[in-house]
């Protein structure tokens, strides 16, 4: 039985806005039921879902392994705090460094809290190991990033919707262009003091921008050149989204420090996690960083569960080779279109740049008609529609949602 009476979309939609903040603009649709690549509304109705709550949903939604991994432990021992261990946590630390290829995991709940800690993890490791001055440690960013929504990640975000009035601001952080390995090059030669480059690997939130083939190992080989350490956001990237376990993994770049979220989890629990080798990891000491909830029995159960059907179930080479097809489907149909100027991404994270001003309401126009059309996605900035659906989808699956996009495409074509 539901814990809550059924709720029709219209009576959901105005409790959330007489008790809700307003600090998202959803779609008008209330869900309430996933399965694999579908999710139904509150009327019954069922939609593809094409977003997978921003890649967190990789294993398509209530996943049973994952379900039963969380259920399991939630009636059997759901927090400890880390006062005293616990039985799932250590079992969960095996599992994951080994699972990427690190000595050490720092876990933690959300993405932001984990960019968190491999800020202050970098600065740590610069102040007690690289030499720099205490509060000198500076960390280059890209423009057009999206680490999170906490005062310091905000900071050094050029997004004003996400940053103004939210001052006064961490300092610390030094933005150069993204996909631009000279401009990476010249900051490492002119600016000191320089502890590491944290980058998304895709700049998701930006529009899913692919950087050139080579720009990430490039930029790799420059950090480690400048004894600068590579922090990977691959919150977004990976858990094999883009068709690699990793987003880095197409470069073949391991990364100094690695940051995990979302699908870390399936989407069924907050589980994050920060992983690096003992020479960076171990300059963190007990009582100088955690969390309530970070690597409770829930989470570590979960997570290895959600990892393990990455692995079963090939996620990976199946987002591969879905992404081919679907960006080769969207080619076909961008060459005959006035509306779509062009399809990209890696892998199952896609997007299409519609072909209208920043400020025009299409790409939402046609996000809501693709709703009715029983497909669900939704505009990133302006006129970029992102398509991200479960990498558990079938390639007859895939089909039938090219065909809704396209059809619906069809209508706004002028
Ligand atoms: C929102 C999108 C935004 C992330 C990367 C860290 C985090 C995220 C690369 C923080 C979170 C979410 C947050 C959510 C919308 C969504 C998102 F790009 F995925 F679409 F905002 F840009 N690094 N991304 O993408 O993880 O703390 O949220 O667990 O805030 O609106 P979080």
């Amino acid at each position: 039985m539901p814990v809550l009476d059924k709720i029709n979309t219209e009576n959901a939609i105005a409790l959330e806005d007489k008790y809700g903040a307003h600090n998202y603009h959803p779609l008008p649709v209330v869900l309430s039921r996933g399965d694999g690549a579908y999710v139904w509304d509150a009327e019954g109705k069922r939609y593809y879902d094409f977003l997978s709550a921003y890649s967190a949903v990789n294993q398509g939604h209530c996943h049973p392994k994952i379900v039963n991994a969380l259920v399991n432990q939630a009636q059997t021992l759901t927090l400890t705090s880390r006062a005293f261990y616990n039985d799932q946590l250590g079992r969960y630390e095996e599992y994951v460094t080994k699972f990427f290829g690190f000595d050490k995991v720092l876990p933690m709940n959300t993405g932001a809290e984990a960019v968190e800690t491999a800020i202050k993890l970098c600065r740590k490791w610069a102040y007690e190991k690289k030499g720099i001055a205490e509060h000198e440690a500076k960390i280059i960013v890209c423009d057009g990033n999206f680490h999170g929504r906490t005062t310091t990640i905000i900071s050094f975000s050029n997004d004003e919707n996400a940053r103004k009035n939210f001052g006064p601001y961490t300092a610390g952080f030094i933005s150069i262009p993204y996909d631009d390995i000279a401009a990476l090059n010249h900051v490492l030669k002119t600016e000191t003091n320089i502890a590491g480059l944290l980058i998304e690997p895709i700049q998701g939130e930006a529009g899913v921008y692919v950087p050139a083939d080579g720009y990430l190992a490039q930029a790799k080989t420059l950090c480690e050149q400048n004894n600068v350490l590579f922090i990977a956001d691959e919150v977004q990237t990976g858990i094999a989204r883009t068709g690699k376990l990793l987003a880095v993994h197409h470069e073949n770049v391991q990364p100094d420090i690695l940051i995990l979220g979302k699908a870390l989890s399936g989407g069924a629990y907050p589980v994050s996690a920060v992983l690096a080798n003992d020479d960076i990891m171990n300059v963190i000491k007990p009582g100088q960083h955690g969390s309530t909830f970070g690597g409770n029995p829930i989470a570590a159960a979960v997570a290895v569960a959600a990892l393990e059907v990455v692995k079963e179930e090939k996620l990976a080479e199946n987002a591969e080779h879905l992404g081919n097809v679907f960006r080769k489907k969207m080619n076909a149909y961008i060459a005959g279109s006035n509306i779509v100027s062009l399809v990209r991404g890696k892998g199952l994270l896609n997007a299409i740049v519609i072909n209208d001003t920043e400020d025009s309401s299409t790409a939402w126009d046609i996000c809501v008609a693709m709703m009715h059309n029983g497909l669900l996605a939704k505009p990133t900035h302006g006129n970029i529609i992102r398509f991200a659906p479960p990498l558990v989808m079938t390639e007859e699956q895939l089909e039938e949602c090219v065909t809704i996009i396209t059809n619906t495409l069809q209508e706004f074509e002028k």
